[in-house]
């Protein structure tokens, strides 16, 4: 195995025989032969997508596929061995359908023996690209796409779908088996980026149009004494479902992680039984899962390998697998998902152990913000506000990761922190006050809720007349996984600037690509707070 692809690498340069989130060496491997051949079935369905054919099927199997290999998501060999069968089967179809004469090997090669497929799994990974730029540029491109599909899916559940999306998704997978130049990888990653844009935009829809606007809500983070369910991962929409299934039984429900948001929508902060937030980000688990006593539910990443003794209260869905934990099965037919194990299996629970006490605030997404805009434009025009810091993105377990409180606490009392992403767990608890009743921490939401800090800063740029680069707007993005690459990816397409990244810059840039960036975009990697905070722009 080789893999790069997240920001705990082993040693910051690639995990070899296992890897850091657990993940299995045969696994890995597969997981590039399911993303090798995405590329064969992208490049046979050509045809049909040239004619302006929306084929749901194909569409949905890559989206899968591609959210399956991103990290933390799935960790089960025989999914993925399964999945690269079923691959096979689709591509060849296709290969008949439309009369494909590319002879590509993603194409070309095939077996039905397991032993074959893994040894060819082994030949196609990262390192199967000589070239270290382009090398670099392709897996860019790649885990910008894994971004996209993971969102893609989340809008996709909802009813939304978009052909240029899934289009791009597949002529991108095409164009990594083409000697591309380096010029053209670059300009394919800042479509990726726009695309990230476009995805994010209709995630964002879809959440909002059925489950309404985030509104500004506090959040209790302490326990009450009923049995609960805790639920983590980013999936609105198996939160709706456990909600509607969990009502009246004297099961409380609980969020974890990424889910957090969900306590701000009026969908779902309407059930009296949706209790609040339990515990911090998802490198967390372990220790948190164990105090929960009851159920918990992963609906996408970040799944840390589970410990013995809470094991069989794990229960997955979705695109997430571990070998021997319990699955609820996707929908049928229009009928919700089934989470009566789930319920029967909290009943026979005790009640979590308390971790902590008070509230924290949540619902500041484009909608909220931009209510309080006048106010926002106020503060900035008297200079109360000197700056806004983006600080979204992912959190993660190392200790280096603690810079992210201690700059948060150190940031000017003028200065607002714009937030997205499980980065905030490192300062959502810090009592970091208000400036004139507008919190001094807004949150947007999850990951994927990026968006909304993209809507807030184009207004801002609007009402000051002046272009994104001249607003009195820093970043310093936390990243983890690939959603976050393509995050990065969709700020820098609208030409965002100066971006400081961190805890460390991906291993997966190369040099030559870093320079690219830093020329262009002038990213840096984020070193001490001290060092950091006087390099942050200065009010325009
Ligand atoms: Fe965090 Fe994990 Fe949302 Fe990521 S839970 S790290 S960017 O998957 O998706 O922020
Ligand atoms: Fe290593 Fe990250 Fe890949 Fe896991 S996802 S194998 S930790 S680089």
């Amino acid at each position: 195995m080789f893999c790069y692809q997240c920001e705990e690498t082993a040693k910051g340069t690639g995990c070899t025989n296992v890897g850091v989130c657990g993940k299995k060496g045969e696994v890995a491997d597969l997981q590039d032969m399911l993303r090798y051949l995405l590329k064969g079935i992208s490049i046979c369905n050509t045809k049909t997508r040239e004619s302006g054919v929306y084929n749901e099927k194909v569409d949905k199997f890559i989206m899968e596929g591609l959210f399956s290999t991103i990290t933390n998501a799935n960790f089960d060999k025989q999914h993925f061995m399964k999945k690269i069968q079923q691959a096979l089967e689709i591509r060849d179809e296709l290969k008949d359908e439309n009369s494909v004469q590319n002879t590509h090997d993603s194409v070309a090669w095939s077996s039905n023996n397991e032993e074959e497929i893994i040894k060819k799994a082994g030949e196609v990974g990262v390192l199967s690209t000589k070239n270290e730029d382009v090398r670099s540029l392709r897996e860019l491109l790649i885990y910008g796409l894994k971004g996209i599909a993971a969102y893609y899916h989340h809008a996709y559940i909802l009813g939304k779908t978009d052909k240029e999306i899934s289009n791009f998704i597949q002529d991108a997978l095409v164009a990594t088996t083409k000697e591309l130049s380096v010029d053209d990888l670059v300009g394919l990653n800042m479509k990726c980026g726009e695309i990230g844009i476009k995805t994010m935009a209709l995630l964002d829809d879809a959440n909002t149009s059925t489950y309404g606007n985030p509104e500004p809500t506090n959040v209790s983070i302490g326990v009450r004494s009923n049995p609960g369910i805790l639920i983590s991962g980013h999936d609105l929409k198996d939160m709706e479902e456990l909600l509607k299934q969990t009502e009246g039984t004297g099961v409380d429900v609980y969020t974890h992680g990424e889910m957090l948001p969900a306590n701000a929508y009026p969908a779902f902060k309407k059930y009296s039984h949706f209790v609040g937030n339990y515990g911090n980000a998802w490198w967390k688990q372990k220790e948190e899962f164990e105090k929960f006593n009851g159920p918990i539910l992963l609906t996408t990443n970040c799944l840390v390998p589970p410990k013995d003794s809470y094991k069989d209260r794990v229960y997955m869905t979705g695109v997430v697998g571990f070998e021997g934990l319990k699955y609820i099965p996707d929908r049928k037919n229009g009928n919700a998902k089934d989470f009566t194990e789930l319920i029967t299996h909290a009943k026979k629970c005790s009640a979590p152990e308390k971790l902590e006490d008070g509230e924290i605030t949540v619902g500041f997404a484009h909608n909220a913000a931009l209510g309080v805009a006048d106010k926002i434009v106020e503060a900035v025009k008297t200079g109360k506000i000197k700056r806004f810091v983006v600080m979204a993105g992912c959190d993660g377990r190392h200790k280096e990761r603690e810079y992210y409180t201690e700059f948060a606490k150190a940031l000017p009392r003028d200065t607002v922190i714009l937030t997205a992403g499980c980065a905030k767990y490192r300062y959502n608890k810090l009592d970091l006050g208000d400036i004139d009743g507008i919190p001094r921490l807004l949150d947007a939401g999850q990951c994927n809720d990026s968006y909304s800090l993209v809507v807030i800063a184009k207004k801002l740029a609007e009402v000051f007349g002046v272009g994104i680069n001249e607003l009195p707007i820093s970043y310093n993005i936390a990243w983890y996984e690939q959603k976050a690459v393509l995050v990065l990816l969709s700020l820098l397409s609208l030409g965002v600037k100066n971006i400081m990244l961190g805890p460390k810059l991906p291993a997966f840039v190369s040099p030559n690509v870093l320079n690219v960036l830093v020329e262009n975009f002038n990213i840096q990697a984020n070193s001490t707070v001290e060092e950091d905070l006087p390099t942050l722009k200065a009010v325009a």
